[in-house]
């Protein structure tokens, strides 16, 4: 079938007019962007009139679901009161005061010493630029300038500014563009499937996989190190979920050479595992915490950066003028829908329902996928998951890379009205945090039958 006039009209002017984020232009042009017209609860509708259940929350941000009144009214009430001001010159304003005081209260306390201070920004990738100024002042203050390196993981997404995409440890991203930027270096990330030892135990490589960080430290020189970064479970990588031993460990290892940890909760937190954040889970004292996608629940852009007491007590006391900031640091609008969807994540529980009920839920369900013929693993943590295809299961085997076949997976996911992304062949949900039990069996459903397809797909084509 055609497609409408609409959608040929709004076609035919994206590819003239619009460049899209991480998009190859020409490929996309040539066969017509998804119009995706409104949402409501897990769903979105495209402009042809096919509803899809987005387990992908917009790209894991939209927690408190879609079509949300308390979030657009109060940024329509914010609007007609003050719709934008600055607090560079000595001012401020009511939502940007009340979320940084949420904020603080929210955040568990770490080693019995509460987050106190909030610097905002408008998205992840600015507040991890942020965190990398924070970082270097911090030291710069203390009197150990030579402490300027940054130490990621391959394989983690931190942003896509020139620091952030520096941060990230994505070989493709830095082909393009001559990054990381120096004093950015990065170590193996803690994925037992590519990285553990036959008879390994998840235990035992979890601590193997922390102990990197600690030989890379001694290389360099500890007096060198400015911080760690690292997502708890690492999401646009492909849904990492580190062994329970990986943190402790990278915890003990930033203590003993007296080294800043920035956890990057920008997926993980307000409630996406089950709680508001991640660092309580894993058992991690951030002294920088990343947040942004559910602050808002993606309704509009905030970013930022909880600030621990160490690093905020040297910057306050001896640090005089931050020469850093950004127009939108502390939006009005942005930070009074920050408050209405902290109100719904509180009054709805969402954290404790993805902890205790549809978390726990999920992964029982999707287990049971494992004994599909294209599945290897089932992962999942809270409301993150991912299945990873195999050729092979018995011998652990890959599909060759050249087939893209999460890419065929995919195609068929949105074929039959479900939003899923591939990373190679690992499939990924993080569905919002509102989906119900009986949501996650319609999910697994769409799943199931996907894989379906795509295994008809793949023995058609010979490759299974
Ligand atoms: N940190 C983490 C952990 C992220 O996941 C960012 C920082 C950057 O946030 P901004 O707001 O600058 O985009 C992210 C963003 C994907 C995908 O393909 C993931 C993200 C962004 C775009 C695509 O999974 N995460």
């Amino acid at each position: 079938m055609p497609p409408t006039p609409l959608t040929a009209e709004l076609q035919a002017l994206d590819a003239a007019h619009y460049l899209h984020p991480f998009t190859d232009h020409q490929a996309l042009a040539a066969k017509g962007a998804r119009v995706i017209t409104h949402g409501e609860g897990i769903y979105v509708w495209d402009s042809e009139g096919q509803r899809l259940l987005d387990a992908m929350s917009g790209l894991w941000c939209v927690n408190v679901g879609y079509g949300r009144r308390e979030l657009a009214d109060a940024a329509h009430a914010q609007m007609l009161k003050l719709p934008y001001y600055n607090s560079f010159f000595q001012t401020t304003h009511e939502p940007a005061v009340r979320l940084a005081a949420r904020l603080a209260e929210l955040a568990p306390p770490v080693a019995g010493r509460r987050f106190e201070h909030v610097f905002y920004a408008s998205s992840g990738s600015e507040a991890n630029d942020t965190n990398l100024r924070l970082v270097r002042r911090y030291w710069d203050l203390l009197g150990q300038p030579q402490r300027k390196t940054v130490i990621s993981r391959h394989n983690a997404y931190h942003g896509s500014t020139v620091a952030a995409a520096s941060l990230s440890g994505m070989g493709a991203m830095h082909a393009q563009g001559d990054l990381p930027i120096p004093g950015i270096v990065h170590i193996e990330q803690p994925h037992m499937a590519q990285h553990g030892q036959p008879g390994e135990t998840a235990h035992d490589f979890g601590l193997r996989a922390a102990r990197w960080l600690e030989a890379k430290i001694l290389e360099l020189g500890p007096e060198r190190v400015a911080a760690f970064i690292g997502e708890p479970v690492q999401g646009a990588g492909g849904v990492i979920i580190p062994p329970d031993s990986y943190w402790p460990e990278v915890q003990r290892i930033v203590d003993r050479y007296g080294i800043l940890l920035i956890s990057d909760e920008v997926i993980c937190a307000f409630g996406r595992l089950g709680h508001w954040f991640a660092y309580e889970k894993f058992g991690m004292r951030p002294d920088l915490v990343t947040f942004a996608k559910g602050v808002t629940s993606g309704y509009v852009p905030l970013g930022g950066t909880l600030v621990g007491e160490r690093v905020a007590r040297v910057l306050i006391e001896r640090g005089g003028e931050f020469n850093h900031g950004y127009t939108y640091s502390g939006h009005p609008v942005a930070c009074a829908v920050a408050l209405a969807n902290l109100d719904l994540l509180e009054r709805e529980d969402l954290p404790g329902r993805v902890r205790l009920d549809t978390g726990p839920y999920l992964a029982e369900r999707l287990a049971t996928l494992e004994a599909h013929p294209l599945v290897g693993r089932a992962e999942s943590c809270g409301l993150v998951a991912a299945l990873t295809l195999l050729r092979d299961k018995a011998r652990g085997l890959p599909f060759p890379k050249e087939q893209a076949v999460g890419m065929v997976c995919r195609a068929h996911c949105f074929g039959g009205g479900l939003v899923m992304r591939a990373v190679g062949d690992r499939m990924i949900i993080a569905p919002p945090l509102i989906t119900t039990r009986a949501q996650i069996d319609e999910m697994l459903g769409l799943i199931e039958r996907a894989l379906d397809a795509t295994l008809a797909e793949l023995r058609a084509k010979g490759w299974f």
